[in-house]
């Protein structure tokens, strides 16, 4: 009687850890650094068209980063998806991601390729985003503001606490737009030129999107952003402008990374070659979100912003991503910058 239930007992027990394996077969956890919206949609099409289960957990780029790091010893996540290069590029270093190279990558284009060769095929190019900012034309009439054009036009006292950025630490967009200063200007007259930017920032908010969403509802005159996310707003409705900076500008090369040590490796290389298909790149195109798609086969619309007209600097992700210099400048950024009284 006793063998009998103790034999019950162990196949039961067999039984439940041959359910709870096959059950972690067909998860995937997916750090998410894109937007909310791209993610939610990312997630039932991937589940749809494998079968495979999503978990899904949006932050932004910078502090996916910083979680990648934390929990290297025990990783939590399998893929991480979206979010400009630089902080990609910098986990590529640090070894927080794995190599892989994926079938997809043949099809992309080549700025794309490029990017994964940098990394040693730790991350890979899946779109194109240019930075600039963007204005709230209601609040520009209504506080008689001039509309500025360049990127020194934002020093003006006339924006004293009218202007929203991220924090380069968290997120990768404001991180973009601290390179791009410092690639246009030089490091010494681009801090200061941080410095004087600062006098006029309301708040410097975690996400990237934040100060764009900030300008589409009216609660700040300009937002510094990625402009498809500004022209995104505009063709919602809002009463906003999309500004190319008359300097020149800086572009993000947002990426995707399969995490070192993933739990669900298998199911993680297979949601990293969905994000470089025809399926997961035309979620922006669904959203009207008109970055730059990296696989040719998606085809931004004529609303889509023209990048051709935009001047760009050559941004040079490489020294920008790499692990001294991006630590580097942030850490100067929150010393001698956000830390200065306004
Ligand atoms: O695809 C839209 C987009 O804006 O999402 C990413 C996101 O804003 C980055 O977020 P953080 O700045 O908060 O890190 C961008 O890479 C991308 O252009």
């Amino acid at each position: 009687m006793l063998k009998t239930t103790t034999l019950c007992a162990v196949s039961l027990l067999a039984l439940a850890a041959g359910l709870t394996q096959a059950r972690a077969q067909e998860t995937v956890t997916v750090y998410c650094s894109i937007l909310e919206e791209q993610c939610r949609d990312g997630a039932a099409l991937f589940e749809k068209a494998t079968g495979v289960k999503v978990q899904m957990i949006r932050r932004s780029t910078g502090e996916t980063y910083a979680q990648i790091k934390a929990e290297s010893a025990n990783p939590k996540g399998d893929v991480w998806w979206g979010g400009p290069g630089d902080a990609h590029l910098q986990a590529a270093e640090e070894g927080l991601t794995a190599e892989y190279k994926s079938p997809a990558l043949a099809g992309l284009r080549d700025w794309a390729t490029r990017h994964a060769e940098q990394s040693k095929f730790r991350t890979a190019g899946t779109y194109l985003g240019v930075l600039g900012f963007g204005v709230s034309e209601a609040v520009l009439k209504q506080r008689n503001l001039p509309e500025p054009k360049c990127w020194a036009d934002l020093l003006d006292p006339k924006f004293k606490d009218e202007i929203q950025i991220a924090d380069p630490a968290s997120s990768g967009t404001a991180y973009t737009a601290l390179a791009t200063i410092v690639q246009l200007m030089g490091e010494d007259k681009g801090y200061a030129y941080l410095k004087g930017l600062h006098k006029n920032i309301s708040q410097y908010t975690k996400s990237g999107i934040a100060p764009i969403k900030a300008i589409s509802i009216g609660e700040s005159a300009v937002g510094i952003g990625f402009l498809h996310d500004i022209v995104t707003q505009k063709l919602a409705g809002a009463p906003v402008k999309a500004i190319a900076p008359c300097e020149g500008t800086g572009y993000e090369t947002g990426s995707v990374s399969l995490i070192k040590g993933a739990r669900n490796e298998a199911n993680g290389k297979k949601f990293y070659d969905w994000t470089l298909g025809v399926e997961a790149q035309t979620i922006n195109m669904r959203l009207k979100i008109f970055s730059i798609p990296s696989n040719p086969k998606v085809v931004a619309p004529p609303e889509a912003p023209d990048f051709a007209a935009v001047k760009l600097i050559d941004y040079d992700t490489g020294k920008y991503g790499s692990s001294t210099e991006r630590t580097r400048l942030l850490r100067k950024f929150e010393a001698e910058v956000k830390s200065l009284p306004r």
